[in-house]
């Protein structure tokens, strides 16, 4: 039984009063997280905006960013058509015990809250995109028929995006301009696409689509539909980030923080829902394989500004942050 259907919200959703979005909001209309354009102006220009942002909020969107518009509408229509199937054949997917990949819904009134925990009001899907030696075409949706297709065509594109904003992001950082890349893993970066699927919510000013995280990623890059719901922290805050046609979010990860010693912080952000329409969104999560170790950069680890994190393998860094256990 679909929760989303009924008209009044489970107590499971309702987060404590000191988090609910509807009280903890800052609406403030000059706040606005930056536009960066990265095809018409000069390199050092770029290097600098990104360097800014990456450090005072740790989170941009990017415009001109080379992916056709065409294709990430496509993109939409069919990760769209796929949550609209009926519950059953979304389940064919469903997460295996252990896998991140598949399909996972916390709106199915089956689904118990674990002890005490909250839910999110959204459903979602992961999967591998790249490289091609990571992908499990398991995971991938059949219905629609284009699905692959698409998926496929758009990774392409999202390869050379990230490679653009790993060479930039080093050079902001003082780097050689293929360094970041490379600490994160060079060609065996890994592109894990998730889609959340956030229906209309009885009671928004109460529920998250997704709760306050940081993702475990070196970067994330973003694309939504046309309802807000992104909301990041800043100096304690909670702001709205604006809908920008035809941007890609980007999102600074756990890793980049960890690589760059602090000096760029991972955005701490959470997803609020509507109570009309469905909100969409399609984060693509640019992680180290598994066995990669990542550490501050020597040279941004100094005698004057010593390394603030431990150097370890991704899977260990994501065994500790899912388990919620100390770095
Ligand atoms: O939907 C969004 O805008 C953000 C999603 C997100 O934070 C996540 O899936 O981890």
């Amino acid at each position: 039984m679909d929760i989303s259907k009924e008209t009044i919200i489970p107590s499971d959703y309702i987060w404590p009063e000191n988090e609910q979005p509807g009280i903890t909001t800052v609406h403030d209309p000059g706040f606005r997280v930056p536009v960066i354009d990265l095809e018409n102006q000069d390199e050092e220009r770029l290097v600098k905006l990104i360097a800014e942002a990456s450090s005072e909020i740790g989170l941009f969107q990017v415009i001109n960013h080379g992916i056709p518009s065409d294709l990430v509408e496509k993109l939409q229509r069919v990760g769209k058509e796929f949550f609209e199937l009926p519950q059953h054949e979304k389940e064919k997917y469903s997460k295996l015990p252990g896998s991140v990949e598949g399909y996972g819904t916390t709106l199915q009134k089956e689904d118990e809250a674990k002890q005490g925990l909250k839910k999110g009001w959204s459903s979602h899907i992961f999967h591998k995109i790249w490289p091609p030696s990571a992908v499990d075409l398991t995971f991938w949706p059949k219905t629609p028929s284009s699905y692959r297709e698409v998926n496929e065509e758009y990774s392409k594109y999202l390869k050379i995006v990230g490679d653009k904003l790993f060479k930039y992001l080093s050079l902001s950082l003082g780097l050689e301009e293929h360094e970041l890349k490379k600490g994160v893993g060079g060609d065996d970066i890994e592109y894990l696409a998730k889609i959340n699927y956030y229906p209309p919510c009885p009671r928004p000013d109460l529920a998250f689509g997704v709760p306050a995280h940081t993702d475990m990623s070196a970067m994330t890059l973003l694309v939504p539909n046309d309802v807000p719901g992104l909301q990041i922290s800043k100096d304690d805050r909670w702001y709205n980030v604006d809908y920008v046609p035809n941007a890609i979010i980007i999102h600074i990860g756990d890793q980049i923080e960890i690589m760059s010693n602090g000096k760029y912080k991972a955005v701490l952000h959470r997803t609020t829902v509507s109570k009309e329409r469905t909100r969409i969104s399609w984060p693509v999560f640019l992680s180290p394989p598994s066995e990669h170790i990542v550490g501050p950069f020597s040279k941004l680890a100094t005698n004057e500004n010593p390394a603030i994190y431990k150097s370890k393998k991704f899977c260990d860094y994501a065994y500790c942050k899912l388990n919620k256990i100390p770095q």
